[in-house]
């Protein structure tokens, strides 16, 4: 359930900008989705980030104490702005992928950890090919200056555990930045999944759904202000829980990939370009 809320009520002067509508002209559209929880000081480093082109910017709204939406709306006039229906990072992304109508979203965080600048890369990767796009700390090109040796140390072990299970070759697993194109939603089968193991289970589901899958490198930056939702280790919970969990339905019920079963928008720019995998005539 999403809860759409009105942006004429607030009294915020408006000082956005007016999107440009050459991406829909061009046949397709982006869609970022931005889960809020308390960020009211550091969206005015994030949403004048987005490029202009972006066709629309979600942010669901995780009840924020602060004035989040009302500083979103002042700062993005025509941001759409929802609720979710449980408490949650990956119940907030859920909410946000059912209502975005683009062709392309793209996930990023609200607290200035990933930057908006780099959504070009994500968009050209899928617009190379890709169907799922995800950002990687641990590519050449890529960093963190949001993670403690601890952390580190977990995601890595998360990553070997995913390699080991499910194949792939991934060089990060627990990122907040990543994009695919809206028609690959249903297989990353997100119902059940509400809290910060998102990440690990969305980019599990691509790979056991074979959908092609490319990293990109990002950096990772610290959080600008205020303190992370994150727990490490009840949260690093959670993602053990859910590595463990695919595993165990792998066995039982996928024994097999799926088949491809994805059919994208008309390629404008050539899609699919990448070789290596088996298209359906
Ligand atoms: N709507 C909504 N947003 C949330 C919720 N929990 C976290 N977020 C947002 O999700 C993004 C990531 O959350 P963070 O608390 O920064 O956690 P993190 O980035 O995984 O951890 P750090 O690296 O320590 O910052 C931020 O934009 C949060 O505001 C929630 O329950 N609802
Ligand atoms: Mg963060």
């Amino acid at each position: 359930m999403t809860i759409e809320t009105d942006s004429k009520s607030n009294n915020i002067p408006s000082g956005g900008r007016k999107r440009s509508d050459a991406f829909e002209s061009a046949g397709f559209s982006v869609s970022v989705i931005v889960p809020a929880m308390n960020e009211e000081k550091n969206l005015p480093h994030v949403l004048p980030r987005i490029p202009g082109w972006v066709s629309e910017v979600i942010l669901v709204d995780g009840n924020s104490k602060d004035q989040t939406v009302a500083v979103a709306r002042a700062l993005m006039p025509d941001i759409r702005v929802i609720g979710q229906d449980r408490p949650g990072k990956g119940a907030a992304l859920r909410a946000g992928f059912q209502a975005a109508k683009s062709e392309i979203i793209v996930m990023i965080d609200a607290d200035g950890s990933t930057d908006p600048a780099e959504i070009p890369a994500y968009v050209g990767a899928l617009l190379s090919g890709a169907d799922f796009v995800k950002g990687s700390r641990f590519l050449q090109g890529g960093g963190t200056r949001d993670m403690e040796w601890y952390r580190k140390l977990g995601n890595w072990g998360f990553v070997q555990l995913v390699k080991w299970r499910f194949g792939g070759n991934f060089s990060d697993l627990c990122y907040g930045y990543a994009a695919f194109w809206r028609d690959v939603l249903p297989l990353l089968e997100l119902d059940q999944i509400d809290g910060f193991e998102v990440e690990t289970s969305m980019n599990i589901q691509a790979l056991r759904s074979d959908l092609r899958v490319a990293e990109v490198a990002s950096i990772e930056h610290a959080r600008i202000h205020g303190t992370s939702n994150l727990r490490t280790f009840p949260d690093g919970w959670r993602v053990l829980k859910t590595i463990a969990r695919e595993s165990v339905t792998k066995t039982r019920n996928t024994p097999q990939k799926r088949p491809r079963q994805v059919q994208k928008p008309g390629p404008i720019i050539g899609r699919p370009l990448l070789g290596g995998h088996n298209e359906p005539e």
